[in-house]
């Protein structure tokens, strides 16, 4: 396939053999072959040598079947030259480097004549995938899939299409119908996604393993990082205290707590910890406040707070203000009393912490 116009040219010598040589002409067509080459688009480029011809018939230049081009070749044979065969350049450190695809190269020990070229040229190739490579992945964040895919353009229309083939969980592909795509997986663990094309003639697919990381701000990840292989719900569970510091693995987890260490202290500056009660003036009049530090990005968690006169019946608190970062990867957010201080004896405010499903 080629992305601007060149023409081709075989040529052989001591110091290196071009077979198809990269001369970019971008501003005028090209000068040495008669076809004009369109750029997107698949030829069957056939060069063949024959030295039993006469001399200005020696070396032919076919596209698509047809002889486009002959040139004059003095030798009756290839000398057998030590240098290397160079495919889409010219020679050793060249930088005008052919811009396209080339794709089926084949070299032929005899010359092939007109109808073997054009049973070539006619000849539907299986589109070529790839499925990678892979990118790293983690639980529930997508992540870019770049495949790739050519076909010769024969055959019939060419369609491409991702599947899951094994996996602990789901993959959802943003559009399972482009190459390049997004997934998505609901599990960490080792998946295998193909990447299937076909040209309604022959299809092709390319296998892809991806080991997708188990993410910290998902509870049941958290809690594999945590306790690994741990099944037992008296250590895992969202209510259980296995450290015993009265922080149940849910606010652990929703705080950016250690479960496995007593650490249910009043947050600091760098450390998380339970929430500071704190009394707020508003326009001169208190309230009580509490400000909740976590770590940003806690998926399927959500914070609130209630308050109480009497530690029985709870009504909701309200936040006040939008939670501001701690530039460390945690916010502060900042829930109080919608009833000023004033107005009673005795307030009392805390944190709910709730996971969805
Ligand atoms: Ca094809
Ligand atoms: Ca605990
Ligand atoms: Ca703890």
């Amino acid at each position: 396939m080629l992305t601007r116009p060149i023409p081709l040219v075989l040529s052989a010598s001591a110091s290196t053999s071009a077979l198809i040589t990269p001369i970019p002409h971008i501003s005028k067509p090209p000068t040495n072959i008669s076809t004009w080459i369109q750029t997107g688009v698949w030829y069957h480029v056939a060069l063949v040598f024959d030295g039993s011809l006469a001399t200005n018939q020696r070396a032919q230049l076919w596209i698509n079947g047809a002889l486009d081009t002959t040139a004059t070749e003095t030798s009756a044979a290839i000398p057998n030259y030590a240098s290397n065969v160079l495919i889409a350049n010219t020679h050793p450190g060249a930088v005008n480097w052919f811009t396209g695809l080339v794709d089926d190269v084949r070299f032929y020990r005899r010359a092939l004549n007109q109808s073997e070229i054009q049973s070539l040229a006619a000849q539907n190739f299986a589109p070529s995938v790839a499925a990678g490579p892979a990118s790293p992945a983690t639980n529930s964040v997508p992540v870019a899939l770049n495949g790739l895919v050519i076909d010769d353009g024969k055959g019939g229309p060419l369609t491409t299409h991702w599947d899951k083939m094994t996996g602990p969980g789901d993959a959802l592909f943003a559009n399972s119908n482009l190459v390049a795509t997004t997934v998505t997986f609901s599990q960490a663990g080792p998946y295998v996604l193909r990447l299937s094309a076909t040209d309604t003639q022959v299809e092709m697919s390319s296998d892809l393993v991806v080991n997708v990381s188990p993410n910290p701000n998902i509870y049941e990840d958290w809690l594999t990082l945590n306790f690994p292989g741990i099944i037992d719900p008296a250590i895992i569970g969202i209510f259980a205290d296995p450290d015993n510091d009265r922080a149940q693995n849910l606010l652990e987890f929703a705080l950016g707590m250690n479960p496995s260490t007593s650490d249910a202290f009043p947050f600091g500056p760098h450390q998380p910890g339970l929430p500071v009660g704190q009394i707020r003036s508003i326009f001169g009049t208190n309230y009580l406040a509490l400000l909740v530090k976590h770590p940003i990005g806690r998926i399927g968690v959500n914070y609130a707070s209630e308050v109480s006169s009497d530690l029985t019946t709870w009504t909701p608190g309200v936040q006040d203000g939008i939670p501001f970062g701690n530039g460390d990867g945690t916010e502060t957010v900042i829930f109080r009393d919608p009833l000023p201080l004033s107005e009673s004896s005795q307030r009392f405010i805390r944190l709910k912490v709730n996971k969805s499903p």
